[in-house]
């Protein structure tokens, strides 16, 4: 059990510089705790950037390929320890133990994935427009990059955004949630195993609103990468600017599964259930929103409601249950203001709605897998993220009316149609706005080897994963070698041949433009 020597700072484990700390508690018995760590603060944010600061020019110049290795060992002892990583993130956060599984299995992909890159281009060569140069393009490392994680995804989120970063030869602070301390330092201890060299990441845990924002403050600090709620994206977002430090946010979303008439109803109604209710719909990617073509809405609600009747709710260890607990009780409670709200908006509770309390419920964070019928465009609960077992079902005319509906919130991240026309499922993906578009698959479940992030207020146009992982913490360098022996300049744009105007290509004065 963790003592409160949590951070991880020049390759040393360490307190709190103050000495302060926070429990980490399990959300289906809050009596139990996973252990105490350090709650660090701008003290403790400075040496962990000044570490990675030192490490950062012998880490960037190590080969890419060796730099990639080190990803590799973490890929296999990631896959060694796949099952007590699983078995601590249900303690820990919650989730049923077959999720928690695909949350590590993602993090083994990532890792594998992004290994293989160590031998893979990192740039290109073009043609210059004057002789004897040699023009070539590649990425570089930025130099510290600060990671802020969520607790939704405790291993996944992580590898997202840690691996891509160390194998572009940047140095890294990691600040994960609050509510996962645990799983980081899980997380960090393999990469040590792995044969992490000291100060190439260092780990301060913490509040967001103490280490987090201090990280973001940080002068050392080149890039920020930060995944949570829109509110504080848009804060991290706007101090990033002031400095001129590079963001990269993965925020919030609304997202919805469009039902149409000529669905395969069966496969629709298991799609909306894994949608809604998988991680207890505490995804990014949860589906909030199912939207019903009207011709078939009463034979789609009976079916989907007797889906979601079936859902066992319970600790995430019992192989029976689907639907674990939620984060914490304040998240419990604002899940349910939510449906409150919806109520007073009109909106009717057909199922769920409630905090559960009995027997073996009382000591955890449990909601009702609940679904909101006659649920309308304007609503809150149709426009603003609840982050809990809650999804509303509204009605549509049409593809059209479908598609305007799915797109009418400030979100863009997962979007998804169920439809058997292949004309309609094209013109689905021409027009939702959304980075992420199913067609006859559920909103969740991306594959780490495409791009994942979202448009509109889900993120500010970065992406994770995918071979553009790089793109967060890499910049381009431009390099121009002239290797004539004339003993001239050639000025690019002046003195350069071009195939106009009846020019020589062969060169010298005629040539030339005038
Ligand atoms: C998130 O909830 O922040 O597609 C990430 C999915 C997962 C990742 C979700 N692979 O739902």
């Amino acid at each position: 059990m963790y003592d409160g020597r949590t951070n991880y700072i020049g390759g040393q484990w360490c307190a709190a510089s103050n000495g302060a700390t926070f429990p980490s508690l399990n959300p289906a018995d809050t009596e139990q705790m996973i252990g105490i760590f350090a709650r660090s603060g701008a003290e403790d944010v400075r040496r962990a950037v000044e570490a990675a600061e030192q490490a950062y020019p012998q880490w960037s110049r190590v080969p890419k390929p060796a730099r990639a290795a080190l990803l590799l060992r973490m890929g296999r002892l990631l896959e060694q320890n796949k099952e007590g990583l699983a078995r601590l993130m249900v303690l820990e956060m919650g989730k049923v133990l077959e999720e928690a599984r695909g949350d590590v299995q993602e993090a083994i992909d990532m890792a594998y994935y992004m290994a293989g890159f160590g031998r893979m281009p990192d740039g290109y060569v073009v043609p210059s427009e004057r002789p004897d140069i040699y023009c070539a393009a590649r990425r570089v490392p930025v130099g510290v990059v600060g990671v802020i994680t969520p607790w939704n995804f405790p291993i996944a989120i992580p590898s997202w955004k840690i691996f891509p970063a160390l194998l572009a030869g940047n140095t890294v602070v990691f600040k994960p949630s609050e509510e996962t301390p645990g799983l980081a330092c899980r997380f960090v201890e393999l990469l040590i195993e792995a044969g992490l060299p000291d100060g190439v990441l260092n780990l301060v845990t913490g509040y967001g609103s103490e280490a987090g924002m201090a990280l973001v403050e940080a002068k050392g600090v080149r890039v920020i990468s930060f995944t949570g709620s829109t509110a504080v994206g848009k804060q991290i977002a706007s101090r990033c600017g002031e400095q001129m430090k590079r963001v990269s946010c993965e925020l919030g979303g609304k997202n919805a599964i469009l039902v149409l008439e000529d669905a395969d109803l069966e496969l629709g109604c298991k799609g909306a259930v894994w949608g809604a209710f998988a991680t207890s719909g505490q995804r990014c990617t949860a589906a909030s929103r199912i939207l019903v073509q009207r011709s078939i809405k009463p034979r789609f609600l009976q079916a989907f409601l007797e889906h979601v009747a079936r859902l066992r709710v319970g600790s995430g260890l019992d192989p029976n249950v689907e639907v674990g607990p939620v984060i914490n009780r304040h998240q419990l409670e604002r899940i349910h203001e939510y449906v409150q709200i919806g109520k007073a908006e009109g909106a009717e509770v057909v199922m769920g709605g409630t905090v559960l309390t009995e027997g073996a419920y009382a000591k955890g964070c449990y909601y009702a897998p609940t679904v909101l019928d006659r649920v309308t465009p304007k609503m809150r609960i149709a426009q603003e993220e609840i982050f809990g077992p809650v999804t509303a079902i509204m009605e549509v005319d049409d593809l059209a009316d479908a598609l305007t509906t799915a797109n009418a919130t400030a979100y863009g991240l997962s979007l998804s149609v169920y439809t058997g026309d292949v004309r309609k499922a094209f013109r689905a993906i021409e027009q939702l706005e959304a980075g992420l578009v199913y067609v006859n698959l559920p909103t969740s479940g991306a594959e780490i080897q495409l791009p994942f992030g979202g448009v509109k207020q889900t993120g500010n146009g970065s992406r994770e994963a995918g071979w553009v992982a790089m793109d967060y913490c890499t910049e381009w360098k431009s390099v121009y070698i002239n290797y004539s022996e004339a003993g001239e300049l050639v000025r690019a744009q002046i003195d350069t041949p071009v195939l106009s105007d009846g020019d020589s290509l062969s060169g010298g004065g005629e040539g030339r433009r005038p």
